[in-house]
């Protein structure tokens, strides 16, 4: 090998490298359930989807949201590969009862954590198809109001599982 070709080589090498690192699949990113995924100040953890005990009946998402981004912003959509339509839903007291309701808008504000979380917020995935089944990942993306999108992975737990 001559020099020039080597030094082309060496040269390859060091711009492909980082690439691989980045996309190297049993590498450094953590694939557990505190994996998070952030954009635009957003960033999302703890996420995950609890199946209902009737396969095919909605299933419930769950995740924890920090964000220290612009003011007025807000989430507007939550979409569920595998899934069909989802609503954001709430939980409000209506004549000493407790309701679902539906909720458009989940407002964002720098340092005030929201957390989607049994009893409260929560979205639910209406038709989850048999590919979402216990110990697999669901990938749950996040819509916002100003456009911006985050994907993260949600591990898949049975209706009994820890929630
Ligand atoms: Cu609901």
């Amino acid at each position: 090998m001559n020099a020039i070709r080597r030094a082309a080589l060496l040269a390859a090498a060091a711009a492909l490298f980082p690439l691989l690192a980045a996309c190297s699949p049993a590498g450094e990113a953590p694939q557990d359930k505190t994996a998070a995924a952030s954009a635009s100040g957003l960033t999302v953890s703890n996420a995950r989807l609890v199946l209902a005990p009737v396969a095919g009946n909605p299933a419930a998402v769950y995740f924890d949201l920090s964000y220290n981004g612009a003011p007025g912003v807000s989430l507007t959509g939550v979409d569920v590969e595998g899934a069909g339509m989802t609503m954001i839903h709430d939980y409000a007291e209506e004549a000493g009862k407790m309701r679902m309701v539906m909720t458009d808008a989940v407002p964002l504000a720098a340092g005030t954590p929201v957390n989607f979380a049994p009893g409260g917020l929560h979205v639910m995935a209406m038709d989850p198809g048999s590919e979402l089944k216990p110990g697999s990942i669901a990938k749950v993306t996040l819509t916002l109001s100003d456009e911006t999108k985050v994907s993260i992975e949600a591990p898949v737990r049975a209706a009994g599982d820890e929630r």
